[in-house]
């Protein structure tokens, strides 16, 4: 074991901080949308601040039921949050601190404690300019979206071919095909694709061309779906004969990824709406089973159980068609990013892509990266120390060639 110098050791450290810095990053799922798609892109303080993972952390201690909670507006509820997280107690948790992040990094004085003067501030911004700046200051190049034709909102930006800020790419969100069909059902039939509950030959037919159809019109990257802890393939359900029956089958046809978000449990708490989903350990074998039976077919996934990490980490080295992606939702800590992409460069290299941000609202990429940035940095840095103690020396040029790998070369690699 060479004793390493500690002035090495302190270079490699900023060698690699230097790479994650300036690394261009590709955000492989969000939830924000460029302005052509109107109200469904949410950015500025009131939007960062009624963020669902801080609703949920406010209801914890005021007195008023969400029913009560939901009758206010959005500014009453954002001065609400404000009060019971900010100024009744120390913002500490991931989310409160994100907030006060990107209130930095947007040059915004936070030690002020004066939310009148950020809303200002974003009153002033144009939203054409203000999406380069956060892009700019997030050290994001490209986002995918969260992109579903079953959404009311959503699907008429499609069918009006409004042209957007090419930074956006688009992913199909299959959510409301695979896990309320019977709902489905009739809107697909409105579109002109005759489907029937049952899931025939001419309904897999039809279903198969609703994919394609929706594939070229989003020029989507991936295909994606959340799926609960309960979820198991093969199953004789409509969500497993869509799978079998259509997704799987477009998927290896158009070499589209089939991106699976598994472990979400569904409004455990549905007073809370969007902030009342919880999470639950899910089966890796269904995993296992996919990648295995369906070699041909690219598997982007993502589990959110912590539970469920380190058997996540070892399918990937059986099956080179899985490639394992983000700290998702309630895994987007520090201490667990920590611990996660630890536990996957160890086991997998750099064969992985350990982040994306999530992002509901568009300024929250601001912190989402640099809160992320910082600990990957780290991680690696230790990675290239414990190298460096072998004797083995890694080049400059060598660490941001693997930095860009993270940060969306793997991605891109394995859509393609
Ligand atoms: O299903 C998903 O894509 C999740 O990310 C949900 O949107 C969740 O509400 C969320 O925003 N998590 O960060
Ligand atoms: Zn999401």
């Amino acid at each position: 074991m060479a004793e390493v110098p500690h002035a090495r050791l302190e270079a490699i450290r900023d060698s690699v901080s230097r790479a994650v810095a300036n690394a261009k990053i590709t955000d492989i799922h969000t939830h924000i949308y460029p302005p052509e798609f109107g109200e469904l892109l949410l950015w500025g303080i009131d939007e960062l601040l009624t963020y669902h993972y801080l609703i949920a952390e406010t209801m914890r201690y005021v007195d008023i039921p969400p029913e009560r909670f939901w009758t206010l507006t959005k500014r009453a509820q954002a001065d609400l949050i404000w009060k019971t997280l900010f100024l009744e107690r120390s913002p500490i948790s991931e989310s409160c601190r994100g907030v006060l992040t990107t209130l930095d990094r947007l040059g915004l004085d936070v030690s002020a404690r004066d939310l009148d003067s950020y809303r200002r501030f974003f009153a002033e911004q144009s939203i054409e300019d203000y999406v380069d700046r956060v892009f700019e200051l997030a050290g994001v190049d490209s986002v995918i979206m969260t992109n579903d034709p079953f959404d009311d909102l959503e699907c008429p930006v499609w069918f009006a071919n409004t042209s957007f800020d090419s930074r956006f790419r688009a992913a199909l969100r299959m959510d409301g095909l695979l896990n309320s069909w019977q709902t489905a059902v009739p809107k697909l039939r409105e579109w002109g694709y005759m489907v029937n509950n049952d899931i025939n030959a001419e309904t897999v037919e039809e279903v198969r061309r609703f994919l394609r159809d929706w594939i070229e019109r989003m020029n989507a990257v991936y295909l994606a779906v959340s799926l609960p802890p309960s979820f198991v393939f093969p199953e004789n359900s409509p969500r497993g004969k869509l799978i079998s029956e259509c997704v799987l089958p477009v998927a290896v046809e158009t070499q589209k990824p089939f991106a699976m978000m598994i472990g979400v449990k569904k409004l455990t708490n549905p007073s809370l709406r969007l902030a009342g989903d919880s999470v639950g350990k899910a089966s890796i074998e269904v995993v296992e089973y996919l990648c295995s039976n369906y070699q041909d077919a690219k598997f982007l996934v993502t589990m959110l159980s912590r539970e469920n990490q380190h058997e996540l980490c070892v399918a990937a080295r059986k099956f080179r068609n899985l490639h394992v992606f983000g700290c998702w939702w309630f895994l987007n800590n520090p201490s667990i990013i920590d611990e996660i992409t630890r536990m996957r460069f160890e086991l997998l290299g750099l064969s992985v892509t350990p982040q994306h941000s999530d992002a509901r609202v568009l300024d929250q990429l601001i912190y989402k990266w640099a809160h992320s940035r910082e600990i990957i940095a780290n991680v690696l840095a230790d990675k290239y120390v414990d190298l460096a103690a072998t004797g083995w020396r890694v080049t400059e040029d060598e660490i941001r060639r693997d930095v860009a790998s993270l940060f969306g070369g793997n991605f891109w690699n394995f859509v393609r």
